[in-house]
């Protein structure tokens, strides 16, 4: 089984998703996700000028001795551009191995250990009313576990609310599920801590009162706070039994986290911009998170996200996978088949993409009673229709970013 074609497709159906496909010499086809929003071409040049040059004739079946030859010969190492790249392949070759062995991903993985995966959706409102209406509909979607983000009091726009583009050719276009902006500069939004934490609590209290103690809820800080804030965030919503507080502090230093901790027993999340298992060493070791966030996709494939989790197996640390439209269809179904496989899964972040995407990547998943399954298609169970991805092509986008009141840049 050699590769004797890698091609790399970049299509934009509803968002940009970059795609690599491993083709061998007895006919089988295998997709690998290569997709880090708001900068996707980088990694397309990457894996089209330093990567599939070197893909050509290599045995197919060899995963293992491919990630250590793509990530040590570069000497480059680590970073979220080579790590997607490196996933695109790994992700390619379990596909492919999985096609020729005629079993399913998580099979080759150890086998299911358990019957479906608990996912969790993004609820969103600009005022507790149209909070209560996004929790409810996705109830009614059949979700068990909700994420709640609302907007502030003075602030005009903040991460994961629903808003609706200025841009272009995306005006009004509500972008809770799609914060990069199609087709223009980076949007600006605005950001206030004080008035942040002044007003959560009192969101996550409605939203009990509301719905009750058992709905599994959760919310992302998205990397704005100091320890101290954030330690301060944590303790103010333990009444409120978070299932976790998500990606309080800036993701580079770990150390901001035992702070946090010291302080709360609100369970902490953290990971969707790590790349490799070095970014968790400490994190891990100290055991300062509950769950683990890094997408396939951002950390090396399969074959690398096994190792964190397995490393965060010893320390009772679970996975909660990244799971975001930006997560291409292949990406989420790796997810998925690891998250079937592995003991230490906790929860899964399922953002359903829009029709246009589900029409070029046919996809074998189940969403049934809150639970997805990879299904049992040979392989990771997506394929990609190439004509209709060459119907959209790519449309620059970027990740909006944060001023605060005075001018200054922070953290989005
Ligand atoms: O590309 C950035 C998004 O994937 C990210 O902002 C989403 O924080 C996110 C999440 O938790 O899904
Ligand atoms: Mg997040």
């Amino acid at each position: 089984m050699r590769i004797d074609r890698a091609e790399v497709i970049v299509t934009s159906p509803d968002r940009n998703f970059v795609t690599l496909k491993l083709s061998t010499d007895d006919g089988l086809t295998g997709l690998g996700d290569a997709t880090l929003n708001g900068r996707e071409l980088a990694v397309v040049a990457y894996l089209t000028d330093h990567v599939v040059p070197l893909l050509l004739g290599i045995d197919a079946h060899r995963i293992e001795d491919t990630w250590q030859f793509l990530y040590r010969s570069a000497y480059w190492r680590r970073g979220p551009i080579t790590m997607a790249a490196i996933a695109a392949v790994d992700m390619a070759l379990w596909d492919l191995k999985g096609k020729a062995a005629g079993l399913p991903v998580y099979q080759l993985l150890g086998g299911a250990s358990r019957m479906g995966l608990l996912a969790y959706g993004h609820a969103s409102g600009r005022d507790t009313d149209e909070l209560f209406d996004s929790v409810r509909s996705h109830l009614e979607q059949g979700y068990r576990a909700i994420r709640i983000q609302t907007a502030v009091p003075g602030l005009k726009s903040i991460y994961g609310i629903a808003s609706n583009s200025t841009y272009e050719g995306n005006a009004g276009v509500r972008y809770d599920h799609e914060p990069a902006q199609r087709g223009g500069l980076p949007n600006e939004e605005d950001w206030d801590t004080r008035s942040y934490l002044r007003h959560v609590p009192t969101v996550f209290e409605a939203v009990r009162n509301e719905f009750g103690p058992e709905l599994p809820l959760l919310h992302d800080g998205h990397h704005r706070m100091t320890p101290i804030q954030a330690a301060q965030l944590g303790k103010s919503l333990e009444p409120y039994d978070l299932f976790w507080l998500e990606d309080v502090t800036p993701s580079e230093n770990p150390e901001a986290l035992r702070l946090v901790r010291q302080h709360t027993t609100t369970p902490l999340a953290i990971g969707e911009v790590f790349n490799t298992v070095w970014d968790y060493q400490q994190i891990i070791r100290e055991q300062l998170v509950d769950y683990v966030r890094s997408a396939v996709t951002h950390t090396g494939g399969i074959t690398h996200l096994r190792k964190v989790l397995d490393y965060a197996s010893q320390y009772q640390i679970k996975s909660g996978m990244h799971g975001p439209t930006d997560v291409s269809p292949v990406g989420m179904a790796a997810a998925m088949h690891l998250g079937l496989a592995i003991h230490n899964f906790g929860i899964q972040e399922y953002m359903k993409h829009g029709s246009k995407t589900d029409s070029v990547f046919r996809q074998s998943f189940t969403w049934r009673q809150g639970m997805l399954h990879p299904g049992d298609e040979p392989g990771l169970g997506v394929e990609l229709d190439t004509d209709g991805a060459g119907r959209y092509p790519y449309v620059q986008a970027y990740l909006p970013y944060n001023r605060l009141a005075d001018g200054t840049v922070h953290d989005w």
